[in-house]
């Protein structure tokens, strides 16, 4: 039986670069397989993967456990047919909730062995009450506290403590019975998303048939939580100063950025990740398209604007279509 995960998380919170490191370091010796769900539809972490990993599926433009659930199972079909996998990952998009990706995945014979849970353990209170991220919470069985090295002690404590509290109130339940599906779950402590072999062996497995659990409560929260996301393209004649003076002038609504540019001051284009005020950027070979940004957050609409007003090497295409 093909063995999967499910890796969840809000967005930026460290859910690809866990991937990145984590999972070649542990599995190098299994046949893995990639599937990535986006929000936004310029595949930034699927170019981010493939760079580690060789069998990804990119899975855009829109949100896998609300829209895409037909084009989730063809997906994983192909990826099957076309690879043979032992272990699937998915990386669901920082807006979606896990339990409908689990239950199509165990609806298709593939044993769920985790749904990882990646928190920002810095950037946390700045989106635990966003309700996504409770039930992102909710519907896991392990946990990652990530960023670790941005935290103290008496910060991860007082972190730990209201994550007991989220997750014992959004914990998936059975309809039928009222017990949790995941009877326990454990917290592990990351930098970087690395984590040992121990957190993916399977003690976890979950082996109750769910299909009762619930799950009719699931709501559009894409549109629900008002997070949207706005594409914009940065003139070429620009230097990486240009990006960063950007980057520390994006709004606190805005939490999320991520894109590729070229500047002259490099010679390789380069990824931007930037999440809750900070930004790390990767040079990337390779790349001939144009520069971009991807904001997401809420009001983002309005911000985007505003940004494109007060630095004219950054502009928006007229007629684009802002998705939820
Ligand atoms: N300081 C610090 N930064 C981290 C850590 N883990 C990840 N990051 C940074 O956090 C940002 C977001 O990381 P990603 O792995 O892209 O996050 P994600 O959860 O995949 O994001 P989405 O897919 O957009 O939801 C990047 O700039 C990473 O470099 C960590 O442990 N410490
Ligand atoms: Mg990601």
């Amino acid at each position: 039986m093909i063995s999967s995960f499910v890796i969840t998380g809000f967005l930026g919170v460290g859910k690809t670069t866990m991937l990145t490191n984590s999972v070649k370091e542990n599995f190098g010796d299994k046949k893995i397989a990639i599937i990535v769900n986006e929000f936004g539809d310029v595949g930034v972490d699927s170019k981010i993967l493939k760079n580690v990993h060789s069998e990804v599926l990119e899975i855009s433009e829109g949100c896998i456990c609300c829209q895409l659930a037909e084009e989730f199972e063809a997906g994983v079909t192909e990826i099957i047919q076309k690879y043979d996998p032992e272990i699937i990952f998915v990386e669901t998009s920082g807006a979606s909730e896990p339990f409908p990706i689990f239950l199509s995945l165990q609806n298709m014979g593939i044993s769920v062995d985790g749904v990882i849970c990646v928190i920002d353990s810095k950037n946390f209170s700045s989106y635990k009450e966003n309700s996504t991220a409770k039930y992102q919470l909710g519907g896991s069985n392990i946990i990652v506290l990530n960023k670790m090295d941005l935290v103290n002690e008496t910060e991860i404590k007082e972190l730990e403590a209201e994550i007991a509290e989220i997750k014992a109130e959004y914990n998936i339940r059975n309809t039928m019975t009222n017990e949790p599906i995941f009877k326990n779950y454990v917290t592990h402590r990351a930098e970087q998303g690395l984590v040992g072999k121990e957190l993916f062996e399977g003690v976890y497995k979950v082996e109750e048939v769910v299909e009762f659990a619930q799950d009719s409560t699931h709501l559009d929260h894409t549109l629900k939580d008002s997070i949207t996301q706005k594409v914009a393209y940065l003139k070429e004649d620009i230097n990486f100063a240009d990006v960063d003076e950007i980057l520390e002038n994006v709004p606190e609504s805005i939490y999320r950025v991520k894109g590729v540019v070229k500047v002259k001051d490099v010679p390789n284009a380069i990824f931007v990740n930037y999440s809750f005020g900070d930004a790390s950027f990767e040079e990337l070979l390779d790349y001939e398209d144009k520069s971009l940004l991807i904001f997401i957050g809420e009001n983002v609409d309005k911000e985007v604007t505003a940004l494109t007003k007060k630095y004219d090497i950054l502009n928006v295409p007229k007629f684009s279509i802002s998705r939820g």
